[in-house]
C-alpha cells in the first residue's frame, strides 16, 4: 500500500543463528515513508537550541570525529505484542518475538558531537537541570501531523561518554544488499553506511532503551529545557497499569519509557512445533536495558516446575568498547539448554540481569492498552511424538 509505513521482522528461527544479526535479517520499524537522503555532499546537521555555538554539521565533520564501533541490541518496545493481545486486546502492530536485532554500530559518539556546540562532557554525577537532547528526522508521519518523528533522551545521557549514544553512520560495517548496495556505491562510492530502511546517512542509536528513541534519518539536534513534546514521546510508548484503558487514560500520568526491562525467548521452536521424544535443545536471545547485562537464562521443560540454567554461546567478533572490558553490556546474548523430554509439555524460558532483575511470569500481571514491553516469561507448547 502506497505510503504506509513498512514494518517487518525476520521469522524467529533466522534470529538466533547469529549473534551479530545482519541487516536484511534486522527488524524495519516505520511510523512513515521511508526516506531517501541521496545527496550525501548537501546532508548536514544542525545543532541548535541551548547551546552557545549553534552549528550545522556535514558528514565530513562528523565522520572526522573519533569513531567508535558498539555491539547494542535495538529492541522495538512492542516486542511480543501479539501474545499480550492474545489475554485482552491491546493497539499496535503485532510483532511475534523477533522485533529485536542485535548490530555493530559504527559511528561519533553523541558526547564528542555535542561538545563541538559548547556542551561538555558530564559524568553521572554531574546535574543537567532537566535538560534533554532531542533527535528529529527527515521522515514525516501522520501522528505528528505530517510533522516529522522525534523523540528526546535526558542531556546527562546524551554528554556521558560512557552511554555509547551514538550518532551511527555504519551497521555492521556494510552496506545492504542488491539495490541499496549500488545506490550507495553510485552517489558516494563508499560501502559503508547505515542502510537505507535504518536510518541512512545517519541515525542516533541510544543503548539500552527502547527503540523508538533511536532516531533514524537524522535532520536536526536541538537541546531543550524539558523533554520534547512530541506524539511519541507524549502520547505513545507509555507503560500504564492493567487498570488503564482507552476510556480511562491521562497520558501526563506517566513518562516516556526510556530503558527496556530484561528480556528473553526462545527462538528454536514454535507453538505447536512436533519433536520427537529425547533430548530437546532449545536456544534463543536474553538481553537486558540500560546497560545492565545478562547474569543468567533459566529454562523450564515442564511448564515451570523446575529449571535449568542455560549456556550461552556465540560470543566471537565483538569489538572494543572504551571503558568497560566485557564490551557487551548492550547485547543480547543468545543461550542454549537441553533437556530429555519424553511428553507433550511448555517450554519456558526467563532471564535474569545483572541487578537480579527477572522477567514476570504472566503476561496478564504486565498487561497494558499499548501492548508495550511484554518480557513475560517465555512459553512455547511443544508435542512429543513418536
Ligand atoms: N526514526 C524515525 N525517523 N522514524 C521512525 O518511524 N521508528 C522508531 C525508531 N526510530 C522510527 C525511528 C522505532 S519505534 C523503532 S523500534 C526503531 O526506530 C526501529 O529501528 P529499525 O527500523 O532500524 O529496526
Ligand atoms: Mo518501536
Amino acid at each position: 500500500m502506497p505510503g504506509e509505513p513498512f514494518n517487518a521482522e525476520p521469522p524467529r528461527s533466522a534470529l538466533y543463528r547469529s549473534y551479530v544479526t545482519p541487516v536484511d535479517l534486522f527488524y524495519k520499524r516505520n511510523h512513515g515513508p521511508i526516506p531517501v537522503v541521496d545527496d550525501i555532499e548537501r546532508y548536514s546537521v544542525l545543532i541548535s537550541g541551548l547551546v552557545e555555538n549553534p552549528r550545522k554539521l556535514s558528514m565530513k565533520d562528523i565522520r572526522a570525529l573519533p569513531k567508535y564501533e558498539v555491539a547494542a541490541t535495538l529492541q522495538c518496545a512492542g516486542n511480543r505484542r501479539t501474545a499480550m493481545s492474545k489475554t485482552r486486546k491491546v493497539k499496535g502492530v503485532g510483532w511475534d518475538v523477533s522485533a529485536l536485532g542485535n548490530a555493530i554500530w559504527g559511528g561519533a559518539k553523541l558526547a564528542d558531537v555535542l561538545e563541538l556546540v559548547g556542551l561538555p562532557k558530564l559524568s553521572s554525577s554531574t546535574k543537567s537541570g532537566g535538560k534533554h537532547v532531542e533527535f528529529v528526522s527527515v521522515d514525516k508521519c501522520k501522528e505528528e501531523n505530517g510533522g516529522p518523528y522525534k523523540a528526546s533522551i535526558p542531556l546527562i545521557q546524551a554528554t556521558n561518554p560512557e552511554a555509547d549514544v551514538l550518532l551511527a553512520y555504519e551497521m555492521n560495517g556494510e552496506a545492504e544488499r542488491g539495490e541499496e548496495k549500488l545506490m550507495i556505491m553510485r552517489f558516494h562510492r563508499r560501502l559503508y553506511s547505515t542502510p537505507k530502511d535504518h536510518g541512512y546517512p545517519l541515525r542516533v542509536v541510544v543503548p539500552g532503551v527502547i527503540g523508538a528513541r533511536s532516531v533514524k534519518w537524522l535532520d536536526s539536534i536541538d537541546v531543550i529545557a524539558e523533554e520534547c513534546q512530541g506524539f511519541f514521546m507524549q502520547k505513545d510508548y507509555k507503560m500504564f497499569p492493567p487498570s488503564v484503558d482507552w476510556d480511562n487514560i491521562n497520558w501526563s500520568t506517566r513518562k516516556p519509557q526510556m530503558d527496556f526491562p530484561v528480556q528473553s525467548a526462545i527462538c528454536s521452536l514454535e507453538d505447536s512445533n512436533a519433536v520427537k521424544p529425547g533430548k530437546v535443545t532449545v536456544s534463543g536471545y536474553a538481553v537486558s536495558g540500560g546497560g545492565r547485562g545478562i547474569e543468567r537464562v533459566d529454562v523450564s521443560f515442564d511448564g515451570g516446575k523446575s529449571w535449568v540454567e542455560a549456556s550461552r554461546f556465540q560470543k566471537t567478533g565483538i569489538p572494543y568498547v572504551a571503558g568497560d572490558e566485557s564490551s557487551d553490556k548492550w547485547a543480547w546474548v543468545l543461550f542454549e539448554a537441553t533437556a530429555d523430554v519424553q511428553r507433550s509439555t511448555e517450554i519456558v524460558a526467563k532471564a535474569v540481569d545483572v541487578a537480579a532483575n527477572v522477567q514476570p511470569d504472566n503476561v496478564e500481571d504486565i498487561w497494558n492498552l499499548r501492548g508495550i514491553l511484554n518480557t513475560s516469561w517465555h512459553r512455547v507448547q511443544v508435542r512429543v511424538g513418536h
